[in-house]
């Protein structure tokens, strides 16, 4: 990359000699050196070359209220001037984190009054493993350990969150899953929906969760654990049947179920959470990401309250972080939802920017390499295919990364998963943001079809 700031250089260099990045190629890092990104003002991020980039991911889907906000900042400062720490674990609690977790209660669906504290999204699924077991041991029942996941699902990279997560290149590294967690097939019909039609695909996928409840033994089962849209996975949308069918399941067999909200939670869907858009009611909620909009690390378990009053009857829970509701990250989710709340973020995006996104996105349709728009509320996919009739993907070119590359180069961020172009802008995203985010798409999209041509 030429450079007109020699600081880039040296960044790289830093890079180089010191850093291990998550979820990196650490030679191909080494040889290419990292992009550095030095600053952001709402849906905008700026490089150490001065370009500015139209961030369509919302940092890794988290940025809901946009960067750059100074109350969360001065929320931060005046709470480490305050009590910049404090733990939870020996009968001490601080206001930051009892308000926090009563205005998560506030948005939460009905019967959910509960908030467990933690560092991440993976904590958050690690310490629903545990409670999970905990509560059926307490039941009389603690054979009850077996957690149902689904293929393709992310749910974090600790040892419990991948090995929850159904991503086989994770699984291949560690020796995962861990025993206890069986994964069935995902709701993902344009790339498995065969000669089935998306309804039909979905019942038999719904179906797939009474399977393996049967196989593995109701006895034997504690929890079924699934994002309303999987995120990582390539933002795929289950086929409308899909989770009527997996309730009516649910409702047969006596087993918990498991939102997991780390990127649908806190308005993605135009609703406060991706269950409250499908009508879910779970037993436990695994939040992150949008509860701070990533100013600063939190995650947590949202817990059913039959849930709590059985766990009340079982002594110590022994389980948690020195984080676990750090003051400073409950100040700033409390001033981040406070923002959402008051500036009526999650209205706008669901009456507003949503239906104007998602139809702005459906014109890409008619793009050649095109094979599928779908999306709600702020997230979005674009399945890149050689035949749009037969959903034929191009094999072994990697049309994902050179799209991504042409966006990087062109002022967007927008992710690949494989050959599937996914976007989560902030959700303060403007019409006219909307506009220039769908007309860079475009262009990636004529530079990719040109690539492949020539
Ligand atoms: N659940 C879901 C649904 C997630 O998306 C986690 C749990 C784990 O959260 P933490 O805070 O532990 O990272 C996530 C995280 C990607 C990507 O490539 C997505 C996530 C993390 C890293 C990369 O889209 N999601």
């Amino acid at each position: 990359m030429t450079s007109n700031n020699p600081q880039t250089r040296e960044w790289q260099t830093l890079s180089n000699d010191h850093h291990l990045a998550p979820f990196s190629d650490f030679k191909q890092l080494k040889e290419k050196g990292p992009r550095i990104i030095t600053n952001a003002k709402g849906v905008y991020l700026w490089d150490s070359e001065g370009n500015k980039i139209l961030d369509g991911m919302a940092g890794l889907w988290c940025v809901a209220i946009g960067y750059g906000r100074d109350e969360l900042a001065d929320a931060a400062s005046k709470q480490m001037r305050e009590l910049p720490y404090y733990n939870l674990f020996f009968q001490t609690a601080h206001p930051p984190v009892l308000e926090l977790a009563k205005a998560i209660a506030d948005i939460a669906p009905e019967g959910m009054n509960h908030v467990f504290f933690t560092g991440s999204g993976s904590e958050g699924n690690d310490t629903m493993l545990r409670m999970v077991r905990h509560y059926w041991a307490i039941k009389g029942q603690p054979k009850k350990k077996v957690i149902i996941s689904r293929k393709n699902g992310y749910h974090g990279s600790t040892v419990a969150g991948a090995s929850l997560g159904g991503m086989t290149y994770m699984h291949e590294q560690g020796d995962l899953p861990i025993p206890g967690i069986v994964h069935i097939a995902q709701p993902y019909w344009f790339t498995e929906g065969g000669d089935m039609t998306p309804e039909e695909f979905g019942v038999w996928a719904a179906n797939q969760l009474e399977e393996k409840i049967l196989e593995v033994g109701v006895d034997n089962v504690g929890a079924f654990i699934a994002e309303p849209i999987q995120g990582a996975g390539g933002v795929i949308i289950p086929p409308d049947i899909y989770w009527p069918r997996i309730k009516e399941i649910l409702a047969k067999y006596d087993i918990l179920f498991v939102a997991d909200e780390v990127i649908c939670g806190f308005g993605r869907t135009g609703e406060w959470f991706g269950t409250d858009y499908y009508d879910l009611k779970p037993d436990m909620m695994t939040i992150a990401k949008g509860l701070t909009s990533g100013y600063i690390p939190m995650g947590g378990l949202i817990v059913r309250d039959e849930v709590v009053e059985v766990l009340n009857e079982g002594g110590d829970f022994n389980h948690g972080f020195t984080y676990s509701g750090h003051p400073v990250a409950a100040a700033v989710a409390l001033e981040n939802i406070r923002i959402l709340r008051e500036e009526k973020i999650v209205e706008r995006v669901r009456t507003e920017t949503a239906p104007y996104l998602q139809s702005r996105l459906r014109e890409l349709n008619d793009h050649p390499l095109v094979g599928e728009v779908r999306g709600v509320g702020l997230l979005g996919a674009i399945e890149l295919v050689q035949d749009k009739a037969t959903r034929k993907r191009y094999e072994g070119k990697g049309v994902g990364m050179i799209c991504r590359q042409f966006c990087f180069d062109n002022g967007l961020i927008m992710r690949a998963v494989g050959d599937t172009m996914i976007i989560a802008p902030p959700l303060v995203i403007t019409p006219a943001e909307i506009d220039e985010l769908v007309a860079k798409a475009r262009k990636c999209l004529d530079l990719t079809l040109s690539a492949l041509q020539g």
